[in-house]
């Protein structure tokens, strides 16, 4: 957004999704390419004083979690590969298809953590997502049922709460939490940006498609520079 048409109620916030050891290289069991190379341009962002609130997302799995390619019977248990169909627990009508994935991000394990590069000092709240072993939940807000929803972090609430009318989301992947999340930002009402170098994808030949269905939600892919952040 050029800041020649910054609206005059603008409290930004951060939204830095799932820096977590197990995304990124060289350990991580889901490492996404280049990973690591978001983090100094993350914590650029962190030292903004523009931001209002600073929130830091962890993927927070159950060893049970659903999403585990080891929680399913051969064969159709292939890391990456494989898909589940996944119902609502409270509504056998609601289901959706989801990809399964190498164990990550497993409640307390190392794997988990914040990738230690990452200012933490300067982030407000951390919100745990994917807890639920039952549900997939890319979006770090809700899962993706709606009748009834059954996981909500009740971040929304605390976002309005603090008079937030940006989103800006940065973080990993781009191609499924940074994603989602930047679409449930959307719904539930906030401008939303996904800033394009703080983010990478799980699969890099997709990007230019979710960055298509991005703007499809009216949600703007900004680079940091040119003045396109707003301020
Ligand atoms: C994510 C796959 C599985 C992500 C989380 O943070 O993008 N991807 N769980
Ligand atoms: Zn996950």
């Amino acid at each position: 957004m050029p800041t020649s048409d910054r609206p005059s109620k603008f409290n930004p916030a951060l939204l830095v999704v799932d820096m977590q050891e197990d995304f990124c290289p060289p350990n991580g069991s889901l490492a996404v390419g280049n990973g690591r190379d978001v983090i100094p341009v993350i914590n650029t962002l962190l030292a903004n004083p523009a931001f209002t609130t600073r929130i830091a997302t962890k993927d927070w799995h159950p060893s049970t979690h659903i999403s585990f390619a080891s929680n399913h019977p051969a064969p159709n248990n292939v890391p990456f590969t494989s898909y589940t169909t996944i119902t609502n627990p409270h509504n056998p009508s609601e289901t959706y298809k989801t990809r399964l994935w190498p164990d990550h991000c497993v409640q307390g394990t190392k794997g988990a953590e914040l990738v230690p590069e990452l200012d933490q000092s300067l982030i407000d709240e951390i919100v745990e997502k994917g807890t639920d072993d039952r549900v997939e939940m890319y979006s770090c807000f809700h899962d993706p049922f709606e009748h009834p929803r059954v996981s909500d972090s009740g971040l929304v609430e605390r976002l309005q709460k603090k008079d937030v009318t940006h989103v800006y989301v940065v973080g990993l992947a781009m191609d499924y939490c940074v994603k989602y999340s930047a679409i449930d930002a959307k719904k539930a009402g906030f401008e939303v940006y996904v800033v394009e170098e703080g983010t990478k994808a799980v699969d890099p030949s997709a990007w230019e498609e979710v960055r298509k269905e991005l703007e499809g939600y009216g949600i703007v892919m900004v680079g940091t520079g040119g003045g396109e952040m707003g301020w």
